[in-house]
Order: structure tokens, then C-alpha cells, then sequence
């Protein structure tokens, strides 16, 4: 009874470590990483196995130095244990291997950090502006609001100067969608993300991309997706699955109110332009269908209203 505490820490900590051990060998369970889908999903999984490492490594020696203790050192055992009081070379070292990890975490994150951010990106156009770089495919901007997301597509060629005037302003061209982030493979996205109200979070797990809106300020992400798992269909006029297992979430990653939770979107991947192209044209002709329907029974009231229907 007197070695219960060790008992039990031993038992908790092999519990954790057999479930950390299943979900890595299983990954059927879904209790790993989310699929991976963009260039810079493996450096970022990369940085989380170099931290989880790091991180792992002392917590199992911290935690076996606990148990040993508990199980050797029991309160029952005769005599006092003797204290270790002002040892200058323990404190040298707890404070220099912690330095040396923190160090080699920043030297691994920052290139991680520069190609999921800044790459790409001309000096003049950090983050901060609304810019984006010149050699993108597609740009999408992506405004948050209690609860939903709006996803502008530009469906003509932007003129990278003009970038700035778009997202203010847009085109009558422009083709907007709540919760649908649509890409085609390969293409270089780049999303300008704002907000109309709080603070919200741009969060799409298998493209390893997360983003605070920041009320007043419109932030640029870039992406590149490698795996599609959608195509548009012209004969059902929808896009169908690829690959029914992959189904790729987008979500907010900030608390922002009581709706919170069911901020939600997909992200839609398709496998080239040709298909991509097609959902755009078809979506806009909806649009245009819907548009159109809409302003009929509000004719019709207005001409009851002025009294020529009589
Ligand atoms: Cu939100």
C-alpha cells in the first residue's frame, strides 16, 4: 500500500504512452495527424515531431525520476531525505538544457515559418499589406463573420497591383460562397483574410494552415495543395468525391461568440484547372439563376404596390 503513488503514476504513464503507440500504428483510427494535403504539411509535421520528441524525451525522464523516487523513497521508509540546497551545477543545468531545446525549436521553426508565410512574397509586400505575389494562380479572399465564412473567387486575371483595390472593392465578375474553399491541385494560392466583426481563425487541419482574422487588418496566406479529392461533374453539375476518405475540414479556431461551433466549411481540392474552371462557371450561372428568380416576386409586389395590376 505504502508504493500506491508510484503505483499508479506508473500505470497512468504507460496508459498514455500504449494510446500515444495505437495511434501512431493505427492511423485508421483517425487519432494521428489529419491527412496531409499541402507543400508544407510534411515540414510543419516535421517541426511537430522534432517538438513532441524533444518535449517527450524529458518528460519520460522527469517522470521516471518521480516514480523511482515514490517507489524507493516511500513516506513510510525510517529517516529523513536528505535535501540538495544551493548546488550550483544542477541549476546550471536546468537552465542551460532547457536554452539549448528552446534554441534548436526557433532554428527548426523558423524556415518552416518563412515558407508557410513570407515566401514568395516581394520585400516590399510583407504581410501587413494586402499584396500578393505576383505569381499566384488563384486569389481567394476569405472574410469571417459571425458564423460563417465568405469566400470571394476574382474570375478574371488580377493585376497584382490591383490586388488591394479588389478586396476592397471587387468586381461585378466576382463569384462569392459561404463555407467552400475551392483549389485545384498545384495551383499557388493566395488568401487575403479579414474579418467584418471579432476576432475568428482560419483553420483548415490538412492543409496544416491556421490564421487569426484580425478585425481592420487583411492578412495574406499562401498555399499549395498536393492531393485533390473532388472533381466537378458537367452531367450532375456538382462536384463529386475522388476519394471518399478524404473529406477536408475548414474551421474556426477562435471562440468568437455563441455560433462558434458551427462556423464550418470544406475544403474542396480539385484535381486540375479544366475541373476547377467548371465548377467556377457553373457557380457563377447559378448565381446569375438565383439572382434573376429573386427579383421577380419582388417586381410583381412593387407593381401591385403602384396599383398597375388593377
Ligand atoms: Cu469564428
Amino acid at each position: 500500500m505504502h508504493r500506491f503513488w508510484s503505483l499508479l503514476f506508473a500505470t497512468v504513464n504507460l496508459a498514455c504512452l500504449a494510446l500515444l503507440v495505437v495511434a501512431y500504428a493505427c492511423p485508421e483510427l483517425g487519432w494521428w495527424l489529419p491527412d496531409a494535403a499541402s507543400t508544407q504539411a510534411t515540414n510543419i509535421d516535421s517541426l511537430f515531431y522534432l517538438i513532441t520528441a524533444l518535449c517527450g524525451f524529458f518528460f519520460v525522464a522527469t517522470e521516471g525520476i518521480l516514480i523511482y523516487s515514490l517507489w524507493k523513497f516511500p513516506s513510510t521508509a525510517p529517516g529523513n531525505p536528505k535535501p540538495i540546497h544551493g548546488h550550483l551545477g544542477l541549476e546550471i543545468g536546468w537552465t542551460i538544457a532547457p536554452l539549448v531545446g528552446l534554441l534548436v525549436i526557433t532554428a527548426a521553426s523558423l524556415p518552416v515559418w518563412q515558407a508557410a508565410r513570407y515566401q514568395g512574397f516581394p520585400t516590399s509586400t510583407l504581410p501587413g499589406n494586402s499584396e500578393t505575389p505576383p505569381d499566384a494562380d488563384q486569389v481567394i479572399l476569405v472574410t469571417a463573420r459571425q458564423w460563417d465564412w465568405h469566400l470571394k473567387y476574382a474570375t478574371e486575371p488580377l493585376p497584382s497591383e490591383g490586388i488591394r483595390q479588389w478586396a476592397a472593392e471587387g468586381t461585378p465578375s466576382d463569384l462569392v460562397v459561404a463555407n467552400e474553399l475551392h483549389v485545384w491541385k498545384g495551383a499557388k494560392v493566395s488568401l487575403l483574410l479579414r474579418t467584418t466583426d471579432v476576432i475568428h481563425s482560419f483553420f483548415v487541419p490538412a492543409l496544416r494552415l491556421k490564421q487569426d482574422t484580425l478585425p481592420g487588418k487583411t492578412i495574406p496566406m499562401r498555399f499549395e495543395a498536393t492531393v485533390s479529392n473532388v472533381r466537378f461533374d458537367p452531367a450532375e453539375g456538382r462536384v463529386v468525391p475522388t476519394d471518399t476518405k478524404a473529406s477536408w475540414e475548414i474551421a474556426c479556431a477562435e471562440l468568437c461568440g455563441g455560433n462558434h461551433f458551427r462556423m464550418r466549411g470544406k475544403l474542396f481540392v480539385h484535381p486540375d484547372r479544366k475541373s476547377y474552371d467548371a465548377w467556377l462557371d457553373h457557380s457563377k450561372r447559378q448565381t446569375r439563376s438565383r439572382s434573376l428568380t429573386a427579383m421577380v416576386p419582388q417586381a410583381s409586389s412593387s407593381i401591385q404596390k403602384d396599383g398597375f395590376t388593377q
